[in-house]
């Protein structure tokens, strides 16, 4: 089915939520409009820091009818992956990971009925994801360095949504430009400018204290 790029989705981001009441968390979100709920899973090796697994993205899943998009920042994706299917509806999965069989764990994805994702972080060139294109749903252009929420956002990447966009009209290709960190209302304006249609939003959704006027905001609705 045809993407329409012209609709703004909101992914807010779980990492930003009260981990002692996240259940209650996420389906105010779910009722306050969110179009996905984002799990970030973090190794401590592939970045500098731990998050959760799967028991809790499958809690998460389960509390809410929202598509799961599992964004993996993670180190050997492929041997974790089988883990994280039956909770996500889309995974995503870094570039930079190491693995030397990324193509195949995209097929793998893909083959489970998920739609699958690539992302790359801020100093990592498009040129990286290039051969990639044909093979994903969704390329995610990370906004901060992963890691940690409540990093600022790093406008220099506006330029590689731009390109993401061109290169995706110049090559007929159908897949979501996602981004992620530091996204609240000016940046997401800024985003949905140069050609992306997803927005993860962590603070600016989980740090408001109403969550419907927050996703409204980032879809410039009032
Ligand atoms: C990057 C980060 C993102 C998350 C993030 C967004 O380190 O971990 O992948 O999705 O939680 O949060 P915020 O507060 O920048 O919107
Ligand atoms: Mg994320």
């Amino acid at each position: 089915m045809a993407i329409d790029f012209s609709k703004t989705l909101i992914a807010p981001s779980v990492l930003a939520a009260d981990f002692t009441r996240v259940g209650e968390q996420v389906r105010a979100v779910e009722a306050a409009g969110a179009d996905w709920i984002h799990l970030d899973v973090m190794d401590g090796h592939f970045v500098d820091n731990i998050s959760f697994g799967p028991a809790f993205c499958a809690a998460v899943a389960k509390a809410v009818s929202l598509p799961a998009d599992v964004h993996l920042m993670i180190e050997r994706p492929g041997h974790y992956l089988d883990r994280f299917l039956p909770t996500a509806r889309n995974v995503t999965l870094h570039v930079e990971a190491g693995e030397g069989h990324l193509a195949e764990t995209l097929r793998r994805i893909r083959a489970a009925g998920c739609t699958a994702g690539i992302s790359l972080r801020p100093g990592t060139p498009f040129a990286a994801v290039e051969p990639y294109l044909d093979q994903i749903d969704l390329l995610l252009v990370m906004t901060v360095e992963p890691g940690f929420g409540g990093q600022s956002f790093q406008p220099e990447m506006l330029g590689k949504i731009e390109t993401a966009a061109a290169e995706r009209a110049r090559r007929g290709l159908a897949f979501h430009i996602q981004v992620d960190g530091g996204i609240s209302a000016p940046q997401a304006k800024l985003c949905v400018a140069a050609g992306a249609n997803v927005l993860v939003a962590g603070t600016s959704v989980f740090g408001k204290p109403d969550y419907a006027e927050a996703i409204r905001a980032l879809r410039f609705e009032h």
